[in-house]
Parts: C-alpha cells; sequence; structure tokens
C-alpha cells in the first residue's frame, strides 16, 4: 500500500546547465565535478517532484579547436565530433542524468544564434569598429590593463597576444548601470557571496563594449555573422547562447516551459562571462535574464604519497573506475565546500571511503542486515510500542531531511552530506544502546527486539531515499537489500513508518569494502611500547596513545561483560580484553578504528591475556568506544 503522507509542496521548474565543455581536451576532473553535482542536483529536484531539465553539452568553435584539430591532423569537424563523443560516452559511463547535450556545431544551435545576432545588429546593438587590446587566447577574451598579473594571464600565466583589427562589436558599455542595479536588487542572483561581490568588482570599472567576431580571413572555425559572412562569431556570444538554443526558438514547448527558470553552474575560472556578459546579452535581445548562477571553486591536485601517479586532472578522474562511481561521487561531493577551492588526492579520497563509505555507512547497513535475517529470518517484524530511543531516531530523521533541504536550495552538498551521517551516526547508536543481540537471546523481550528491528529496516528505508540523489547506486542496492527494488520514490515518502511489515530483507554483501591503504606505517608507531613505556599517573604525556583497528572480536565464554579483540596497532597485532560485550555486537566492531592504551602492563583476564587497554566513554551505563572522525591508519599517536 502506498502512503501519501504530506501535501506535495507546489511544483517547481528547475532548468538546470554545466558550462558546454571545450573540445579541445579530454574530460577530466574538474569537467567531472560540476557535471557530477548537477546530476547530484536535478535527481534530487526530481525526487522532491520538481519538473527539471539538466543541460550539457561541448563548446566546438573557436581558434584553439582549430589549433588542437590541425595539432591531431584532423579536420576540425571530425575532431571535435571524436572529443564530444568522448564527452558523452563519459557522461554515460558515470551516470549523468542529462536531458540534453548540445553541442555549437549543431544546426539548431547556430540557427538560434543567428537569429539573436541578426536582431541585435537591426536593434543598432552591434557596431562595426576597430579595437587593439591584450588578448588571451586560453580564455578567449581581452583583458585590461588592471586584470593582468605582473603583465600575465592570472588564469593561465601567459602573457596576452596583442590584437588589432576590425571587428564587430556589441554595446555592452550601455548595460553597465543597469546590470549593477539589476544584481543589486537581486542578493541571489550570483551565488554564493564572494562571487556576486566579485562580479559587482568588475562592474566598478568602465564596462567596455564587447567583440564579437572574427575575420574569416584569420579564422574560419565560427558560425558567419548573419550581416556580413566575412566574419565568423567569436566564442563567447557563441557559446553563452547555447543555454537558450538548445531549447529551441521562442514559442516552442520546452522554451516557453524552461526559461526563464535557468540555474547555471559554473566554475569560478568563467564567471565574468556568465555574470557580465550573459545578462547584457539577453537585457539587449530582450530574453529575460537567468534566475541564478551558481559558481564553484577549483580542484587543485594534492601531493599524497599514494598520489604519485596522479599527474593530472585526466589520471584524477580515471580514479572513478579504481574506486567506483559512488565512492567518487561522495569524495568529489563532499570534499569540496561548495564555492571554495579544495585539494583532490587518492590518500584523502580512500580515507573517506573507508572512513564514511565502508565503516560508517556500510557497517551499519550489513549490521542491520545481519541481524534482521539472523533473528528474524529476513521477515521485518511489525513493530510493538515506541519508547524514546525510537523517537529519537524519527526526530533526526526530521532534522536530516529539512537540513539537506535547506543544504541543496545553496548548492551545499557538503552540508546534505554531512547532515545525511549524522543520520547514520544516529542509527548505528541506537543499535549500539538497543542492542538487539542482547535482546533476541529472551523470548519474553519480543516485543522490544521487533520495535528496534523494524526501526532499523526503516531506516535504511530512510537512508536509500536520503542517498538517492548522491549516491544513486548504493541507493538502489539498499533499497533491493530491503525488498524495494526499483519502486518509484519520492522526497514526499522520506517521512517516518512507510516500511511495510514483513518486507523481506536479504544479507547485504559489502557495499564498500575497505581499501588497504598502501601507506607505509608511519615510522614512529614501529616502536610503539618500546621507548615510551615508563608510565606514571601524574605523568600522562607517557601513556603511549594509538590508534588500533578492530581486525577481530569473540564474546569471552562465561563471561557477561567482556569481549576479547584482536586489534593492529601499526604492524603488530594484540589481544585486548575489554568489558564492552554488554554495548555492543561483536560483529559490528570489526574495521573499527578505536584508541587504545598501547603501553600498558599485560593483565591476564578470564585467563586471557590483554596487551593494552581500549578506550571508551561512560555515563549512566551508556558506553561510547572513542572512534576517529577521519581515517588514519592503525599505529598513528594520539597525542
Ligand atoms: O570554459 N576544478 O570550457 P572548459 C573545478 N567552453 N572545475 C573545473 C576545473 C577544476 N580544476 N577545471 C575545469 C569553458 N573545471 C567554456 C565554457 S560555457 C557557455 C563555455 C570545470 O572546457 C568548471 O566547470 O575550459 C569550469 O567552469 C569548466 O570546467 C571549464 O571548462
Amino acid at each position: 500500500m502506498r502512503h501519501f503522507g504530506q501535501p506535495m509542496a507546489a511544483q517547481r521548474t528547475f532548468y538546470l546547465t554545466t558550462p558546454i565543455y571545450y573540445v579541445n581536451a579530454a574530460p577530466h576532473l574538474g569537467h567531472a565535478y560540476t557535471t557530477i553535482i548537477a546530476d547530484a542536483m536535478c535527481r534530487y529536484r526530481r525526487l522532491a517532484g520538481d519538473r527539471v531539465y539538466f543541460l550539457t553539452g561541448t563548446d566546438e568553435h573557436g581558434d584553439k579547436i582549430a589549433q588542437a584539430a590541425a595539432g591531431a591532423g584532423e579536420a576540425p569537424q571530425a575532431y571535435a565530433d571524436r572529443i564530444a563523443s568522448a564527452f558523452r560516452e563519459t557522461w554515460n559511463r558515470l551516470g549523468i542524468s542529462y536531458d540534453d547535450f548540445i553541442r555549437t556545431t549543431e544546426e539548431r544551435h547556430k540557427r538560434v544564434v543567428q537569429a539573436i545576432l541578426a536582431r541585435l545588429y537591426e536593434a543598432g546593438e552591434i557596431y562595426f569598429g576597430k579595437y587593439g587590446g591584450n588578448y588571451c587566447f586560453g580564455c578567449e577574451r581581452f583583458y585590461t590593463d588592471k586584470e593582468l598579473v605582473d603583465g600575465k594571464c592570472p588564469d593561465h600565466q601567459t602573457a596576452p597576444t596583442f590584437i588589432k583589427e576590425q571587428n564587430y562589436f556589441f554595446r555592452m558599455g550601455r548595460y553597465q548601470d543597469w546590470l549593477v542595479r539589476y544584481i543589486d536588487e537581486r542578493p541571489d542572483l550570483i551565488r554564493p557571496e564572494r562571487y556576486r561581490n566579485e562580479v559587482l568588482g568588475f562592474l566598478r570599472e568602465p564596462l567596455e563594449d564587447l567583440c564579437i567576431s572574427r575575420p574569416r580571413s584569420r579564422l574560419q572555425w565560427g558560425i558567419p555573422l548573419p550581416f556580413d559572412d566575412r566574419y565568423v562569431t567569436y566564442v563567447w556570444f557563441d557559446a553563452l547562447i547555447n543555454y537558450v538554443s538548445a531549447l529551441g526558438q521562442p514559442g516552442e514547448p520546452r522554451r516557453e516551459t524552461f526559461w526563464p527558470h535557468a540555474q547555471h553552474l559554473i566554475g569560478k575560472d568563467i564567471l565574468k562571462p556568465h555574470g557580465v556578459y550573459w545578462p547584457c546579452m539577453l537585457k539587449a535581445a530582450g530574453i529575460p535574464v537567468y534566475r541564478r548562477l551558481n559558481v564553484h571553486g577549483y580542484w587543485s591536485l594534492g601531493g599524497g604519497k599514494m598520489s604519485k601517479s596522479i599527474g593530472n586532472v585526466v589520471e584524477a578522474l580515471a580514479l572513478t573506475d579504481t574506486y567506483g562511481h559512488d565512492a567518487f561521487r561522495y569524495f568529489l561531493l563532499r570534499e569540496m565546500t561548495f564555492g571554495l577551492d579544495a585539494s583532490f588526492s587518492e590518500e584523502a579520497l580512500v580515507g573517506r571511503l573507508n572512513a564514511d563509505l565502508a565503516n560508517d555507512l556500510g557497517n551499519l547497513v550489513s549490521r542491520v542486515t545481519t541481524l534482521i535475517v539472523n533473528v528474524a529470518s529476513g521477515v521485518l517484524p511489525a513493530p510493538g510500542p515506541e519508547t524514546p530511543q525510537e523517537a529519537l531516531v524519527g526526530a533526526a530523521l526530521e532534522k536530516t531531511r529539512a537540513e539537506v533541504h535547506a543544504a541543496m536550495e545553496e548548492f551545499a552538498f557538503q552540508r546534505a552530506l554531512a547532515a545525511i551521517w549524522e543520520f547514520i551516526g544516529v542509527v548505528n547508536r541506537y543499535v549500539d544502546g538497543t542492542t538487539p543481540w542482547v535482546l533476541a537471546r529472551d523470548p519474553a523481550r519480543k516485543d522490544r527486539l521487533d520495535t528496534v528491528l523494524y526501526t532499523l529496516g526503516e531506516s535504511l528505508r530512510c537512508l536509500s531515499l536520503l542517498l538517492a540523489a548522491f549516491l544513486p547506486n548504493t541507493s538502489l542496492k539498499i533499497r533491493q537489500i530491503i525488498g524495494l527494488g526499483e519502486a518509484p520514490m519520492t522526497l514526499a515518502d522520506l517521512t517516518w513508518g512507510k516500511l511495510a511489515p514483513g518486507a523481506s530483507v536479504r544479507k547485504a554483501p559489502a557495499l564498500f569494502p575497505r581499501v588497504e591503504e598502501k601507506k607505509a606505517v608511519p615510522a614512529e608507531s614501529r616502536k610503539a611500547g618500546a621507548d615510551r613505556g615508563r608510565v606514571t599517573v601524574a605523568d600522562f604525556s607517557k601513556v603511549d596513545l594509538r590508534v588500533a583497528e578492530i581486525v577481530a572480536a569473540e564474546p569471552v565464554s562465561k563471561s557477561r561483560k567482556l569481549l576479547k579483540l584482536t586489534v593492529k596497532v601499526g604492524a603488530e597485532q594484540r589481544i585486548m580484553v575489554a568489558g564492552i560485550a554488554e554495548q555492543y555486537d561483536p560483529a559490528g566492531l570489526v574495521g573499527k578504528k578505536v584508541i587504545v592504551v598501547a603501553n600498558l602492563e599485560p593483565a591476564t583476564l578470564m585467563g586471557i591475556q590483554s596487551n593494552g587497554m581500549i578506550l571508551a566513554a561512560s555515563e549512566g551505563g551508556t558506553l561510547s568506544l572513542l572512534t576517529l572522525d577521519r581515517d588514519l591508519p592503525p599505529g598513528s599517536p594520539v597525542k
């Protein structure tokens, strides 16, 4: 049976675009980032019930494409066809749910560009003139002296070329005052704030007219001007128009539906064309301005030890095949704060994979499904009476749902994921706190056990929905494990209690197998316990605290409280006996990283020699193991 809990919010129309990427280079990490976050956003909006159109594509005209084709010994069109297919194939492989892929060499695009040019020319918005200026071919635009840093383009670190020729110009300068006012009145037009300020900064300088053409004698590879076929249009005037040309001519249904509901997503490198040229072009052409420009920062390649092999951004993108598309997506979405720069390294990716995906999420799914299969034969029981413990999980879900929603309004993917991981933490603690494996031993507590198992199954259903936009493959796997398969879902189903009792639950294969770090054990940890051994109570600094990984855990026979744990501290393995059996399921402990006292005198407990002590906090009978909030190898010292 389907439930219709909450009324759907009014349907919104959402048109999201990525930049159209130049075909002079293979798809790389930077392109993948923009496209992946666009995909996550569109999936989220579709789940919210919005009418969504997601556009990406390729920018195929201009000097640098012509040069790249010549360098490859190919005709420009054949070259552009080949690279455009590489982009499309990459997005298909990564599961990008784009609705349309526009290429600037398509007729549908050229028609709209020429129509807009003709209209602007007739309206006197375009004139023929002479101009000399400093031109950066990397950016395909002129730079003012003020914008150059030490005489070089700040993005490409190359000296510009002085170009002086007769060309057509768009009277952009006319729109300066209008644009400043337009942005002033709309605090949300350009986000995050820093980029809005940057655009207003550009507009404090006099806005010059925009050169929009190249003589064909110098550049053949472009769209001919409808009013002078000795010229082709210059790259930005061609490229920016893709955002409307993909929707068709005015009057066509798609154009009428989705324009001006456009939100553009770009990297900070192309802020000026999108924040200044494009609104002026739209205004002059009598087309309403887009709704919002969302600007993200730049990835740089970090120099981690594992990453020696990553010399460039294309190799960085190849890691998506090594570690899986969902793990790669998770890293990009979680690691970069939208709007700021971030550093990419294989180590950081593996760290997040192990800590957040294998440990927090993967262990939760495997614990819960193993429990339901082992103690309820894989059939989700109907819940018995609820207690405050269940209410906490329900409240956490509500909070997460609201936080994800607020974060997604801001393109703050990192905040959305952090909120979802808080929910995962709440459910993991709920398992630890309710100890279902203990309840299962007592037939008199079956009602309580049923409530706990139902709560856990329902938590997985909610999690599959929360994760759907971000980790689509993982979300589907979880839904299959809890018997929901590919049944349609919407965010309106994110209310507690919708999973029908009786659902059949399967044991989950590991969603994210841990990746062994290839890193050498830090030198310091190899001498664990050796020369820091003289511990006195007064001299805390002599207590040798280390990160340790639990590799095996089993109950100690005849003891209610003790578990025998095998832990890895640096390169060595040790046995430690810990009084945590009433609070922790042995199977759920494997793979956890904990903090241990490594230089404690050995002690014998129930006949087992314990070589160290595992640290836990406790209050009112509740124990909580000390774990790491960021992954580090076993043996790492704690200071
Ligand atoms: O500029 N970090 O195309 P392009 C983050 N054709 N994002 C990055 C990145 C990095 N290191 N490197 C690239 C063009 N990007 C024009 C656009 S739009 C009408 C025309 C991403 O192939 C980011 O989205 O140089 C950036 O804006 C875009 O790729 C530039 O792609």
